[in-house]
């Protein structure tokens, strides 16, 4: 099982300032752009663990509505982004597929929260891991990843598809974007601060 470092406050320590260590989930269902987005936002080389989709799996993962895509996470993504003197994000994607939930419970340890990657052309495919991030008690935030040519769907109605609480925060970013992304993670941010308040 891969398990992330263990965070507690102040455990990043850079250049004599003490830093808290945030564990933020960057989770959605297969191929809506997890790796992409946290290969975005990292400052440092992002781990992946991308591997090669092969026939074997075409009849598990399900490719319909994907576009080009050729790799597929098989553990997780890792990246840090420090948003400020005190405060670096430790990023954990974690895999899309149903086969890799079991991963979760490591994943899960710790973060404090999780943006949640949606696909508004795939919005069903999203129920199974919105319901386990609220399995595990994760505050989160909905990001629209809009892949190019989709049609833009009404804020109204997606919260409605998505059965999501009124202070629930939903935004729209392009996974491929450094400055949609980053304000997509920014309002994560905001609301796990004040929900701490
Ligand atoms: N047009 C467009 N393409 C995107 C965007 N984000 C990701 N992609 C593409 O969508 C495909 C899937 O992206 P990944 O980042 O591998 O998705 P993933 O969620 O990590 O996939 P799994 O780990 O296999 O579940 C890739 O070909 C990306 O280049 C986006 O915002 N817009
Ligand atoms: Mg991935």
């Amino acid at each position: 099982m891969v398990s992330g470092p263990v965070l507690d406050e102040k455990a990043y320590v850079r250049g004599g300032a003490a830093q808290t260590a945030v564990k933020i989930l960057i989770v959605g269902h297969f191929a809506v752009g997890k790796t992409t987005f946290v290969g975005t936002m990292s400052e440092i080389p992002p781990l992946s663990t991308e591997e090669t989709m092969t026939q074997a799996g075409e009849e598990i993962d399900d490719l319909k509505g994907v576009r080009g895509k050729t790799t597929t996470t098989v553990a997780m993504d890792f990246g840090r982004l420090t948003i400020s003197d005190h405060v670096v994000l430790y990023l954990f994607g974690t895999p899309g597929q149903q086969r890799f939930v079991q991963m979760w419970e490591d994943m899960a340890r710790g973060a404090l929260g999780a943006l949640v990657l949606v696909d508004p052309e795939r919005l069903a495919d999203s129920f199974a891991v919105i319901d386990l991030i609220e399995q595990y008690g994760l505050a989160y935030a909905i990001a629209v990843n809009h892949f190019d040519g989709t049609p833009i769907r009404g804020e109204e109605a997606l919260r409605e598809a998505l059965d999501l609480l009124p202070d629930t925060p939903v935004v729209t970013c392009d996974a491929r974007d450094e400055n949609s992304s980053a304000s997509a993670l920014i309002t994560l941010v905001h609301y796990l601060q004040d929900r701490a308040r």
